[in-house]
């Protein structure tokens, strides 16, 4: 009997970039986590942004404006290859399709794979992340016709066993617990150059509470920071590239306070504001686990968060008709959150303007968030992976002649 296992399969991924990041952004995990060890596939990642791509992984791969479609061997094992533009498709030559077809946030698949795809090849259609109920009945849906057609397969990512999982590498939880076990200042230290801090400023965020801020623009953080800015205590509020208009913001009522301050005589500010540059997404999840407290958005940086154990309010990713918001309360129906939590994460994420209960960041509950967190990411760390539960699906699903 054929025993098969991981290194057989290939993927093609397909990615188009809507807007923003998260759609390169989990592609790329995806991508990374399937080609690595204990899976060791073969992977191509077909993506029509490199400039995107480039910015997440760091590395140079944008091409210059009207160059013929590139491609980019990472490893033996994974390759990133530019999905060209329909203007040049004419002349572009597809390669034989990989056995796994991976259809990400419904990109579509270009005409020159799906024309040379038979019933021996596996299509999975790869949706966007929700904690809603229904994703346990749609997960693993077959979508075919006919017997000389691929067989084409509906695939959730999720929080629950019936679902298709999350991203997680398998070393993931060992990495961060073996990060966060460092002290402040290595933690610190180790990010200091990538993201253009001196001595002066690590020593700040080693004796301040560190908030990082990936938010959409409409997020209300100027009533956090008129919060914060009636606390004793020192923060840091760090930016994450792409922050322009909120870091703006919060400097120009930082400048109010601070006017305020200086007749008061007092020194140090007790609230400041550091923007970053864009780093490469291995820095982007290091940040995340080094802050005390993280405002992240949309699908990956949420996860990102969760898998990172620190408090973390998660903004979704705006949809018309305020559907974002159910899916915010079917996860925090999952989660077992402290209520004044709950509270906030509702509050900061209501359609219409509230006035805001900030008592969630109150140190002694900030402790019990952080605890409830690391509990739940443990026991959701028992189910199986997104890439666990894709390699199962196709163990049992690719036709045994295709490996
Ligand atoms: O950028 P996003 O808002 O992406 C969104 C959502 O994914 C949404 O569901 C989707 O429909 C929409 O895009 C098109 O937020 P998200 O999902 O957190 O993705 C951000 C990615 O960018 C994440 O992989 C981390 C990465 N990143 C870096 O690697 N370095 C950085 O410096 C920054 C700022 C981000």
């Amino acid at each position: 009997m054929l025993i098969r296992t991981p290194t057989m399969f290939s993927f093609d991924i397909f990615c188009r970039v809507i807007d923003n990041f998260g759609d390169a952004g989990v592609c790329w995990r995806l991508a990374n986590e399937l080609s690595s060890p204990p899976y060791q596939a073969q992977v191509r990642l077909w993506i029509d942004d490199l400039h995107t791509l480039q910015k997440i992984t760091q590395l140079a791969i944008a091409p210059p404006l009207h160059a013929p479609p590139l491609s980019y061997y990472i490893r033996p094992n994974l390759s990133i290859h530019q999905w060209p533009d329909p203007k040049l498709l004419h002349s572009f030559h597809w390669p034989r399709p990989h056995s796994i077809i991976v259809e990400t946030f419904a990109s579509g698949i270009p005409a020159g794979i799906q024309q040379q795809l038979t019933n021996q090849h596996l299509w999975i259609i790869l949706d966007h992340l929700s904690a809603e109920p229904w994703v346990e009945e749609c997960h693993a849906v077959p979508s075919y016709l006919g017997t000389s057609q691929p067989k084409k397969y509906f695939f959730y990512p999720g929080f629950t066993p019936k679902t298709g999982g999350l991203l997680r590498h398998p070393k993931l939880l060992s990495q961060i617990n073996d990060w966060q076990t460092r002290s402040r200042y290595w933690q610190w230290r180790q990010l200091a150059h990538h993201i253009k801090i001196d001595e002066h400023t690590i020593q700040r965020l080693c004796h301040s509470q560190v908030f990082f801020i990936f938010q959409y623009n409409h997020a209300p953080l100027i009533d956090l920071i008129n919060f914060l800015t009636l606390q004793n205590r020192p923060t840091t509020l760090l930016f994450a590239a792409d922050q322009d208009s909120l870091y703006q913001s919060a400097q120009h009522v930082l400048h109010t306070y601070s006017h305020h301050d200086s007749a008061n005589n007092s020194k140090e500010p007790k609230l400041s504001c550091i923007q970053l540059p864009f780093v490469s997404q291995a820095l982007f999840d290091r940040l995340l686990w080094s802050s005390d407290f993280n405002l992240v958005r949309g699908e990956d940086s949420w996860i990102r968060a969760l898998w990172a154990q620190k408090p973390f309010l998660w903004q979704p990713y705006p949809q018309s008709q305020a559907l974002h918001v159910h899916k915010l309360q079917a996860w925090l129906q999952l989660t077992p959150l402290p209520y004044a939590a709950r509270l906030l994460i509702s509050q900061w994420n209501n359609p219409a303007p509230v006035k805001i209960n900030f008592s969630a960041l109150h140190p002694t509950v900030l402790q019990h968030w952080r605890t409830r967190l690391q509990q739940h990411v443990y026991r959701l760390a028992t189910q199986p992976s997104l890439s666990e539960h894709l390699i199962a699906f196709c163990t049992e699903h690719v036709p045994s002649q295709n490996i």
